[in-house]
């Protein structure tokens, strides 16, 4: 490798990658394009918090190139490993229409692109307008190996707010003083909780508050009285973050590329794998501000890493001497919600609704009651004690249902489907739990054991799906952020304590829910979600409006083409995806040509 500085390093490659990432355009049609992207995962040298590792990256780059499309447009990118791990991107929150093969889970869609391998991912967007994100799906390799995916509206349309005049995309990441491959290899060896981070970063910087970080804190622009439109992504591995700017209001306008409609807030909080478009207006004494983002953490007597991430928001027109990084003059600092403030997080998610009334499905075909939480593994006997230092000589696990998963090896749980190979999942996932239990309350030591296996839960085309996740309080209760692939759901209430089927249906918001792509379930309470897969022809909803009749492309695409795949449920906050807390749904296909999946690229690795 050429001996050459790391910033030397990371700006040559930028200048690569810009040169490779400019839109090649294929005009489908009228306006639709077609953009080739390559991306070379490899071992870059970044130097955060005084010490230089060599870092997994894409085309050298941390975080990883912003990918620009339109609503409609095609992704065509080309992935080529030169680094010494097995590696797979997820195209966070794309639907992937008949497109399953693109999604990217290792040993779910795909089995890993192995060092000096490549696979190229190729995709359609459609009916999709906000900011979603796009990260590797393998082991922790997405502590470094992530970037943003920015959906600008269809051409010849535009936001159903203000053009703001500038936008900025914020990713909340989170930085490991070590290798963070190391840190979970010794935590899946020892059985034990693994290190918890030593920073969090906003666009790739931790800023001001760590050492040595002061003179590459990222600094936002802006201009009295203009609007920028901040693109907040929790690129973070394993923390809920609240996220705030000083002395500016948020108005948020979206999530998970899903429209919103429109309120005002001084901090939002996001679970990992969440993004949340925020507009904030300059409207202050034209000085340096703080953004800000910090631990939500919900966890009681856990560690967690409690240190702060800052950015500048500075006005063109500050005065001179209180401008540019590392000044004497310090930028005014936000106060953030305590740690464990669950009540400012839990006003924020409801809070959030659809610009209009929705078309969530009420008539349901499978209500699927799923627990989500944590558990402990006895020592098996032929372990050693250094394998073994869970709480009181256990191993750590999570579940869903009672099933702790266990991803595959010797063929992706899609291909097993699709070419008939048994032996790689079972298809009896429990639809609700085996044992009830007060999963809120002091439960049982008898019950904190899961079982351990590839159990898949097999949904039919159309079906239209109702799905309680609820929160245990099995070794320590926690707001688990739930994200499902392939589909976008609507949130239909939320709570604390045990979801009460008599009493609690009577809050559900059937009007106007937010629609996600995750789901952050309260600690020690739970949240219901809806999804659909209705067949053609049969919309619910009439247009009723002009305003209506601009939405109907995307609602019709949500209801007819319900892609058919393997999709993988889990929890985003990586530690406990790791310990086994995610299930996949299996959906079968439907009956014509475009209710099914394409057949697998030429280049799908095998294992
Ligand atoms: C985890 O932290 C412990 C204690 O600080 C340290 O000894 C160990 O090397 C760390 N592990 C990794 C993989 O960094
Ligand atoms: C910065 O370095 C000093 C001296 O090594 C150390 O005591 C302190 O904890 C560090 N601060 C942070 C935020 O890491
Ligand atoms: C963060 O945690 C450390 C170690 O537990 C503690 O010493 C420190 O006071 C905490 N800092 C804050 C801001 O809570
Ligand atoms: C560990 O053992 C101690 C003493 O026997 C007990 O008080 C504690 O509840 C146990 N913890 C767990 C997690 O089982
Ligand atoms: C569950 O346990 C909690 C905490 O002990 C208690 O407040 C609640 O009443 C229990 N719920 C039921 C249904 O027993
Ligand atoms: C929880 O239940 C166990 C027995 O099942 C009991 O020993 C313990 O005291 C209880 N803890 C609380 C906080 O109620
Ligand atoms: C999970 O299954 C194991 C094994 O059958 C059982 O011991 C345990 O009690 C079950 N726990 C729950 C919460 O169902
Ligand atoms: C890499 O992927 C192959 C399958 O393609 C698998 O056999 C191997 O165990 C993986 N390596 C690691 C370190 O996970
Ligand atoms: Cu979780």
């Amino acid at each position: 490798m050429l001996k050459i500085n790391g910033a030397a390093k990371l700006s040559i490659l930028s200048a690569l990658t810009l040169f490779f990432s400019i839109a090649i355009t294929a005009v489908p049609s009228a306006s639709a394009k077609t953009h080739y992207h390559d991306f070379v995962v490899q071992a870059t040298q970044v130097k955060r918090l005084c010490k230089t590792h060599n870092a997994i990256t894409v085309n050298g780059q941390y975080p990883g190139p912003t990918l620009e499309v339109n609503n409609g447009d095609t992704l065509v990118v080309k992935v080529v490993n030169r680094a010494q791990y097995n590696v797979t991107i997820h195209w966070h929150g794309v639907r992937q229409m008949r497109t399953g093969w693109a999604d990217g889970p290792e040993f779910v869609t795909q089995c890993p692109i192995r060092p000096g391998g490549s696979y190229t991912y190729r995709f359609t967007i459609d009916g999709q307008e906000g900011t979603l994100w796009w990260h590797a799906h393998s082991s922790w390799l997405r502590a470094t190996v992530y970037g943003a995916l920015i959906i600008y509206p269809r051409e010849g349309s535009s936001y159903p707010f203000p053009k703001p005049k500038h936008e900025t995309p914020i990713l909340l990441g989170e930085w490991w003083d070590a290798n963070p491959i190391d840190v979970v290899r010794e935590a899946t060896r020892t059985g034990g909780a693994p290190n918890i981070s030593d920073a969090f970063t906003i666009n790739g910087q931790p800023g001001d508050l760590y050492n040595c970080s002061t003179k590459d804190t990222v600094i936002v622009p802006i201009e009295s009285g203009e609007m920028n439109l901040l693109r907040v992504i929790n690129a973070a591995l394993n923390q809920e973050l609240f996220f705030t700017v000083a002395n500016h209001k948020l108005t948020v306008v979206g999530a998970d590329a899903s429209y919103l409609k429109q309120f005002t807030t001084s901090v939002i909080m996001l679970g990992p794998g969440q993004t949340t478009d925020v507009l904030i207006t300059g409207d202050q004494p034209a000085v340096r501000y703080y953004m800000a983002s910090r631990a939500y953490q919900s966890a009681q007597g856990v560690p967690f890493d409690n240190t702060t991430t800052t950015a500048i928001l500075e006005y063109k027109l500050a005065p001179c001497p209180a401008k540019g990084r590392g000044s004497a003059v310090k930028p005014l600092m936000p106060s953030l919600p305590a740690f464990n403030d669950t009540p400012t997080a839990t006003a924020f998610s409801r809070s959030l609704r659809s610009p209009r009334k929705v078309p969530v499905p009420t008539h349901i075909d499978e209500s699927l009651f799923f627990t989500v939480g944590l558990g402990l593994f006895n020592c098996p006997p032929n372990f050693k004690a250094s394998r073994c230092q869970g709480p009181n000589g256990t191993r750590f696990t999570a579940s869903m249902n009672n099933v702790s998963f266990v991803l595959p090896s010797s063929y992706s749980i899609l291909q097993a489907y699709k070419q008939g190979i048994s032996g790689v999942y079972t298809t009896d996932f429990p639809a609700k739990p085996p044992v009830q239990f007060n999963y809120t309350g002091n439960v049982s030591r008898s019950l904190w054991q899961p079982i351990r296996g590839t159990k898949v839960y097999k949904i039919k085309y159309g079906s239209r799906v109702q799905l309680v996740l609820q929160g245990t309080n099995i070794q320590t209760a926690e707001n688990h952020p739930i994200h499902i692939h392939g589909y976008d759901f609507y949130i239909i209430a939320e709570g604390f304590g045990n979801f009460n089927p008599n009493t609690d249906p009577s809050k559900f918001n059937l009007v106007d829910p937010p629609m996600r792509n995750t789901v952050a379930v309260p600690v020690n309470g739970w949240a219901v979600i809806r999804f659909v897969a209705d067949n053609p022809g049969k919309h619910p909803e009439k247009c009723q409006s002009y305003f209506h009749q601009l939405f109907i492309p995307k609602l019709l695409t949500r209801m007819i083409f319900q892609p058919a795949g393997a999709w993988i449920m889990h929890c985003h906050l990586d530690v406990h995806i790791t310990w086994g807390l995610a299930t996949v749904f299996l959906v079968e296909d439907g009956v014509g040509e475009l209710q099914s999946i394409q057949p697998p690229p030429a280049d799908l690795p095998a294992c």
